[in-house]
């Protein structure tokens, strides 16, 4: 049993458009998880900058998908509902856990290799370190439920994997320094 209290952290990108595929599949379920458990739901626009670094209206579709999570019944007084590159820290733990993360693991994800194609040494790192980015999303805030398609299990086992290498690897030396190294102390 996870010490943690129980908390449901979930994110949908702005790019591509809101269908009944994307409510049925994720949105719904975040509306039910309500009644049980605190939850923070996330439009991760940081994630759709790994297909394409500039977009016409992400800050459109940012808010499309704002307004579908609201529009289901996702309640944001009794719940948080925020857009992932306003809160920087999910940028900076994600560089974090690249550190960490292994390259190897990141090539053997199935959807790195699907939308990376044939041309895989031409797509971006950031395509090849998203689950990173994602990693960090739902251990910033030491969530315990996620919700996620079929799709993104693969990403989920490695949010494991990079939370285990960083307990093993650096709890010691980090409670032994006092702190995780922080370049603004030196
Ligand atoms: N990769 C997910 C979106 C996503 C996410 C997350 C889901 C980004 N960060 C954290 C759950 C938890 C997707 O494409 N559906």
């Amino acid at each position: 049993m996870s010490p943690f209290k129980p908390l449901v952290f979930s994110g949908v990108q702005p790019t591509g458009n809101l269908h009944l595929g994307n409510y049925l599949g994720a949105i719904k379920k975040f509306v039910a998880l309500q009644e049980q458990s605190d939850c923070i739901y996330c439009v991760v626009d940081l994630h759709s900058l790994t297909a394409q670094l500039v977009h016409q209206d992400l800050g459109d579709q940012t808010r499309s998908i704002t307004a579908a999570f609201l529009a289901s019944g996702i309640d944001p007084k009794k719940h948080i509902v925020f857009n992932q590159s306003r809160v920087m820290q999910h940028a900076e733990l994600a560089w974090i856990f690249n550190c960490v993360a292994r390259i190897g693991w990141m090539y053997r994800m199935t959807q790195f290799k699907d939308k990376a194609g044939k041309d895989r040494e031409n797509a971006s790192l950031g395509l090849l370190a998203y689950p990173s980015l994602m990693a960090a999303d739902i251990l910033l805030y030491r969530a315990t439920h996620v919700p996620v398609g079929e799709d993104q299990k693969q990403h989920l086992e490695l949010t494991r994997d990079i939370a285990q290498k960083f307990n093993n690897d650096f709890s010691e030396k980090i409670a032994a320094l006092g702190v995780l190294h922080d370049p603004r102390l030196v």
